[in-house]
C-alpha cells in the first residue's frame, strides 16, 4: 500500500515539475472577417485559407451562418470567422438571425478585420463602423477589390472617408482576386494573437461538418444561377448523407425549400433544365469536397414563409447554437 502510493505521488512530481522548458512561442487565436454584405469576406478567407470553404456569389447576402476556417502552421494556428454580411432594412427572422451571427462574432476574437470595398463606403459601412466604436479589440480594415483601380491615387478621398469613420488600429489595401496583400493580412494577425496551443487538431480546417458545407455548395448554384429574388426565398436541407461502400460512392438527397409555388417553377425550370444544371456544378464541387464519387438527387420543395418563421428557421439548421 504504502509503496503504491509514494510511487503515484513521485510520477506526480516529475510531471508537474520541470519548470526549466521555455512557455510556448506557439500562437492561436481568432480573426473574425466581417463587414457589410458583397465586399468579398468569404472570398478573402478562402483565398486566406488557400482552399473554398465558405460560398461566394455576386448577390449580397451569400454567407447565412458563422463559419471557423482554420490555418495551421507549426508556429501558429489562424482560426479565421466568416460572418453574414451586416445589412440595413429585411426585416425577416432570417436577416435578424444573419445580422445576429455576424454580431456575436466580435466577442471572444483577438483581432476583427473589418472588410470594405475599395471606392464604395455605404450606409451600412457606416452602421459596421458604428458597432466597432469603443471596442477593445483591435480592428485592421482590409480595404478589397482594389484590383478596380488603376489607380491607386483615385483612392485617396475613399481612404479619407474610412479614416474619418472608424476607429482602426491599421489599413491594409487588398484584392482577394488577384491574391495581393494576404501575407500582410496573415502578419498583422500574428500581432494579436496570444501565446498559446492549437485550439484544433492540425488536420482540421473548419469547426463545420461535411454535412453543412454540402448544403452551403448547392446553396451556392442556388445563388448564382437563379434570378434576382428567389435565391432568398430559398434554403437547402439534406435528407441523406451516407457513404455506401457496395457502390463506392457518397449518396446524398437535398431538398431545396422554396417559399412560393412560382418559385419552385424557376428552380426546376423548363423541363427540368435548371435544375439539371445546377446538379451538375455542385455535383462536381461536392467530388472535390468528399474526394470521392458522389450521387446527388434534388428535389424542390414549397414551405411557405420558412424565413420568417423563427422555429422553421431553427428547424432547418439556422440555430444560434448549432452543433456542426
Ligand atoms: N474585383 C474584385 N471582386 C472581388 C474581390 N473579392 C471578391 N470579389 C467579388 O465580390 C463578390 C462578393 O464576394 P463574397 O466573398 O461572396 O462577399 P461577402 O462579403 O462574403 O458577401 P456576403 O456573404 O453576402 O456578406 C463576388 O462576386 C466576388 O467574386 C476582389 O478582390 N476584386
Ligand atoms: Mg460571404
Amino acid at each position: 500500500m504504502t509503496e503504491k502510493k509514494r510511487t503515484l505521488d513521485l510520477e506526480a512530481i516529475l510531471a508537474g515539475g520541470d519548470d526549466s522548458k521555455e512557455p510556448t512561442e506557439y500562437q492561436t487565436g481568432f480573426a473574425a472577417v466581417i463587414g457589410r454584405p458583397n465586399v468579398g469576406k468569404s472570398t478573402i478567407m478562402n483565398e486566406l485559407l488557400g482552399q473554398k470553404l465558405s460560398i461566394t456569389s455576386h448577390k449580397p447576402q451569400t454567407t447565412r451562418h458563422r463559419i471557423h476556417g482554420i490555418y495551421t502552421t507549426d508556429e501558429h494556428q489562424i482560426i479565421y470567422v466568416d460572418t453574414p454580411g451586416m445589412h440595413l432594412g429585411g426585416e425577416k427572422s432570417i436577416n435578424e438571425y444573419m445580422n445576429r451571427t455576424a454580431n456575436s462574432a466580435f466577442a471572444d476574437v483577438d483581432v476583427i478585420l473589418f472588410v470594405v470595398e475599395a471606392g464604395r463606403w455605404t450606409k451600412e459601412d457606416d452602421a459596421v463602423a458604428k458597432k466597432l466604436e469603443g471596442i477593445e479589440t483591435p480592428v485592421v480594415v482590409l480595404m478589397n477589390k482594389i484590383d478596380n483601380y488603376k489607380n491607386k491615387e483615385d483612392l485617396f478621398p475613399f481612404l479619407e472617408t474610412v479614416a474619418a469613420n472608424v476607429q482602426m488600429d491599421t489599413l491594409i489595401p487588398i484584392s482577394a482576386y488577384k491574391k495581393s496583400g494576404l501575407n500582410l493580412i496573415k502578419k498583422e494577425v500574428l500581432k494579436y494573437l496570444p501565446k498559446q496551443e492549437k485550439i484544433f487538431p492540425e488536420e482540421y480546417v473548419t469547426d463545420r461538418s461535411q454535412r453543412f458545407l454540402a448544403a452551403e455548395i448547392i446553396r451556392e448554384k442556388l445563388m448564382r444561377t437563379l434570378g434576382e429574388e428567389v435565391p432568398y426565398g430559398s434554403t437547402v436541407e439534406i435528407e441523406q448523407f451516407k457513404f455506401d461502400k457496395e457502390e463506392d460512392r457518397w449518396i446524398i438527397n437535398a431538398l431545396i425549400l422554396v417559399e412560393r409555388k412560382g418559385q419552385k417553377k424557376i428552380v426546376i425550370g423548363k423541363k427540368g433544365e435548371m435544375i439539371k444544371t445546377m446538379g451538375i456544378q455542385a455535383r462536381k464541387d461536392l467530388i472535390t469536397l468528399l474526394d470521392a464519387r458522389v450521387h446527388l438527387e434534388l428535389w424542390v420543395k414549397v414551405k411557405e414563409n420558412w424565413s420568417d418563421d423563427a422555429r422553421a428557421l431553427a428547424s432547418l439548421g439556422y440555430d444560434d447554437n448549432y452543433s456542426s
